[in-house]
């Protein structure tokens, strides 16, 4: 855990901890997580004075956004939730803060609901949906073709290097939904079976591409030359307001252990525990982009609370949500 910031308490970064270390992950779930955190702050803060809550605020905000910079999910929730910090004395403050908070998580989970109701329209009785990752997103709108009575078949992608599809499996058998596990290799050959692919976002840009679990652009240029749609399934918290300025998002690169543990480097480089000529520069890199972008051209629908879009006219509802200002109120 990074040196805690003055003011800051234990359970705020105890969840920054948990984001990092990804025992709190999906887009969704951490920007609820994220907001719930600075209910938390607000509630247990000891600040004396508003400008001190104020300060405190901010170093918990900037706590939580330092855990992972791709899903724009975080820093939209965190600057939601800051621009409801309002009010002359500390109890004022920590109330509007914690209100602000409790709207914020409420509002995502009606737009999760709503959102799946518009997904759910794309799907027919009797599909086979391919997913990719675990989104909660795309699983609502499953959820929802469920109730109103289409069967739905699923062919799950695990997903390497941390295997999340294993969720997504453990969720859709949850509902009594025929499920078939395949490795990612083998999604090409598994097309031919598939109506759709269903995807989650963790970033979407003003031009329409999509930040989403690395593998997903490979999978959707085969969906493409198959002719299998692919549908992205995005709340609008997943808009990345900073893309209507010229910015990129950054792809979080996470720890390489994720890709090959320190028993499997051995086997590759030689060596054992005991061998000191394989600790330093043993000539082996492994990468391990846990993102990467899927351009606009390869996806068929944004489905969002606010209707389904073609990714492309999304900056249309990036604009009127967001504007143009895109401040960062935990770097005063
Ligand atoms: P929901 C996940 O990232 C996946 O990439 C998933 O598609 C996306 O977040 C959205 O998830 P990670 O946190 O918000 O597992 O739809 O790296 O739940």
């Amino acid at each position: 855990m990074a040196d805690a910031e003055p003011g800051v308490v234990p359970a705020v970064e105890a969840t920054a901890d948990d984001i990092a270390t990804m025992e709190i992950r999906g887009a969704a779930t951490i920007a609820d997580a994220a907001a719930a955190a600075l209910a938390t702050q607000a509630d247990r803060s000891g600040a004396e004075s508003p400008a001190a809550f104020r300060r405190h605020l901010r170093a918990a905000a900037r706590t939580l956004y330092e855990t992972r910079p791709t899903a724009v999910s975080l820093p939209n929730a965190l600057r939601y939730v800051l621009r409801g910090m309002d009010g002359e004395t500390v109890a004022d403050l920590r109330a509007s803060t914690i209100a602000r908070a409790e709207a914020f998580r409420r509002d995502l989970e009606r737009a999760q609901e709503t959102l799946g109701g518009i997904g759910a329209n794309r799907l027919r009785d009797g599909d086979v949906v391919m997913t990719h990752c675990h989104s909660t997103d795309a699983l609502a709108c499953i959820d929802v073709a469920l109730e109103s009575g289409k069967a739905i078949e699923a062919i799950v992608k695990e997903t390497r290097p941390r295997k999340q599809g294993h969720i997504t499996a453990r969720q859709l058998r949850e509902w009594g939904v025929p499920v078939t596990v395949i490795v990612d290799n083998a999604a090409r050959r598994y097309l031919d079976r598939a109506d759709h692919v269903l995807v989650g976002a963790d970033s979407i840009a003003a031009d329409g591409s999509v930040i989403n679990k690395v593998g997903t652009s490979g999978l959707a240029v085969n969906a493409r030359e198959r002719g299998v749609p692919v549908m992205v399934a995005a709340q609008t918290i997943k808009l990345h307001p900073d893309t209507m300025t010229g910015h990129t998002v950054e792809i979080e690169l996470r720890d390489e252990r994720e890709v090959l543990s320190d028993e499997e480097r051995a086997t590759i480089v030689g060596g054992g525990d005991d061998d000191e000529s394989v600790a330093a520069d043993d000539g082996l890199t492994v990468d391990n982009p846990a993102f990467d972008v899927t351009p606009a051209r390869y996806v068929d629908a944004i489905v969002t609370e606010r209707g389904q879009f073609p990714p492309e006219s999304i900056v249309t509802l990036m604009r009127e949500l967001f504007g143009e200002t895109t401040d960062e109120p935990w770097t005063a």
